[in-house]
């Protein structure tokens, strides 16, 4: 830091100067982020200083949070559900692996282990290391769905949770929950559905999933406003059917205005909340089906364009998400050339594809500039 300050000018010019240097997301097709809503953005910067670390000082801000809670719960089947705002998908993972975690330990199991298929984002791995709980890889079936013998054939007397996902990240699929669901209930285990990206697609898609609390076996759900929900970062949702396994994760906290904290942060934004409500009242779920709508319209177009110059999908897509099946030994090559002509596109890791994901900052425009990029480059 300099002894001096720079002028506001100074300052301005330095800001766009970086800003310049960041990628606009008009060319990115590899990222489940996108531009925040315009009244998200308004209601982030009206409550930049709220802190819902000590919510007793921010009661607005934990009204809106506990409004949140209401809508995103009966969204996903359940409006009596229990839980908070957290920073995304990560933090969410974590804490439903705790809160049911922390229950086992305190009934006396001291090895656990949780089961995830193959295709579960990082998080997972993450969760290993932090609470050093074994995961358990389920294979995939042929669609890359979970396969449910897998996941039956690894659980074992010290499986405390199976994980389902609702939309993976690599593939946008969604895992065959109703079956699941039956299985965690029967063996009287705990279910966390991983929802961090779906969970703003599945409900306003015209074939239907089930997938959320209307299944009986699924114990939490997480949510991700700061994905398709429109909502600025960071923005995720941890929704557990029972407050006890909120309660799990509670730790007393004797100085604040309130007595205790559920969430893994102390210092929480209440500028991101308040963005999530307001996005959340303003669209409606007929704004929200629009946008879905839109999504899956131009994530069908690719997907014909495509197979119109033979290259075809891996999976049919079930949600906004594309991948694109080339040879093990090409995908690298035309991921490198598209990146050359300024896409930013990713490929997955088994099978190998080019992975697209059609945000709602994609538009119609893009995806026609994309498919010729794409035949010229192949
Ligand atoms: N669960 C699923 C199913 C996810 O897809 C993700 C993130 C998470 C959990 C973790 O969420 P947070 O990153 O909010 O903690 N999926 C994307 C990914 O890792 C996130 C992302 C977003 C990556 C934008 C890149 C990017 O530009 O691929």
């Amino acid at each position: 830091m300099e002894e001096h300050g720079m002028s506001r000018e100074g300052i301005e010019s330095l800001l766009q100067e970086k800003k310049l240097k960041d990628l606009s997301y008009e060319s990115v097709l590899s990222s489940m982020c996108t531009y925040p809503h315009e009244i998200s953005a308004y209601a982030h910067n009206k409550f930049l200083e709220s802190n819902l670390g000590d919510s007793g000082l921010f009661p607005g801000t934990k009204e809106m949070e506990d409004e949140v809670i209401r809508m995103i719960g009966a969204l996903l089947g359940n409006e009596n559900a229990f839980g908070y705002i957290s920073t995304g998908g990560t933090e969410s993972n974590i804490q439903a692996i705790r809160a049911i975690g922390n229950r086992k330990r305190r009934e006396g199991l001291s090895e656990m282990n949780i089961i995830v298929p193959e295709t579960a984002h990082f998080s997972f791995d993450k969760i290993a290391d932090i609470l050093g709980i074994e995961v358990r890889k389920a294979a995939l079936d042929e669609e890359l769905k979970v396969a449910v013998n897998s996941v039956e054939e690894l659980i074992n007397d010290k499986t405390i949770c199976v994980v389902g996902i609702a939309g993976t990240t690599e593939f946008g699929q969604i895992d065959p929950l109703k079956e699941i669901s039956e299985i965690a209930k029967e063996k009287d285990i705990f279910l966390h559905v991983d929802a961090a990206f779906g969970g703003f697609v599945i409900p306003f898609l015209e074939e239907k999933y089930e997938f959320d609390f209307s299944l009986e076996g699924v114990s939490s759900i997480s949510i991700d406003p700061h994905k398709m929900g429109m909502s600025t970062i960071p923005a995720g949702c941890m929704l557990f059917r029972e407050e006890l396994y909120l309660e799990e994760l509670a730790v007393p906290t004797p100085y604040l205005t309130t007595k205790e904290q559920c969430s893994l942060i102390g210092t929480r934004s209440g500028a991101s909340v308040a963005a999530t409500f307001a996005v959340l009242k303003y669209l409606g779920r007929e704004g929200l089906k629009g946008i879905v709508s839109e999504c899956m319209r131009l994530t069908r177009m690719l997907v014909r364009g495509a197979k119109e110059i033979d290259i075809p999908p891996v999976i049919e897509p079930v949600m906004n998400v594309v991948t694109l099946s080339f040879p093990a030994t090409e995908v690298g090559r035309v991921a490198n050339a598209l990146e050359g002509r300024g896409w930013r596109v990713s490929v997955t890791r088994v099978p190998k594809a080019l992975r697209l994901v059609i945000m709602p900052h994609v538009k119609e425009e893009t995806v026609k500039t994309f498919l010729e990029d794409l035949e010229d480059v192949v």
